[in-house]
């Protein structure tokens, strides 16, 4: 806890404290300068309408001429669950739609079921309940 007391006396405390202020804004006299290339800005007013004071865009040490971009994590959320849902529909299409390798399959198990002694007819009937029509499996029987 006094580290980071410390660390914020340092990095947030002590160059404000310090800091040349000979207009009295608030804001440090070289930051206004390199800024604004003036000292007519105050630390309330906000030139790049962001909704951030030009004293809170000093302390966060953002660029008061420039309007902050907040991230919108909920949008980006959305969209990327949207892209993931597409692609993963899209892959399941597609694994649908694409030809399966039946011919060399299915010549593969017709010769298999006979090896194992399988007849023509209970080869022809287990084809069928596995999704072969019947014009195909005649090619190989
Ligand atoms: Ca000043
Ligand atoms: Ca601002």
């Amino acid at each position: 806890m006094r580290k980071i007391l410390l660390l914020l006396f340092l990095f947030v405390l002590m160059p404000v404290i310090f800091a040349e202020d000979t207009d009295g804004d608030g804001l440090d006299d070289g930051w206004e300068a390199r800024n604004f290339k003036t000292l007519t800005y105050s630390g309330n007013a906000d030139p790049d309408n962001d909704g951030i004071s030009n004293f809170n865009e000093y302390i966060q040490d953002s660029d008061p001429m420039a309007e902050e971009k907040e991230i919108n994590w909920i949008g980006i959320m959305i969209v990327v669950s949207v892209a993931v849902v597409l692609i993963l529909s899209g892959l399941i299409i597609l694994s649908r739609l694409q030809p399966q390798k039946k011919k060399d399959s299915l010549k593969d198990m017709v010769s298999s079921m006979r090896s194992r002694g399988m007849k023509q007819d209970q080869i022809k009937q287990e084809l069928v309940r596995s999704g072969y029509n019947l014009q195909e499996i005649n090619k190989y029987l």
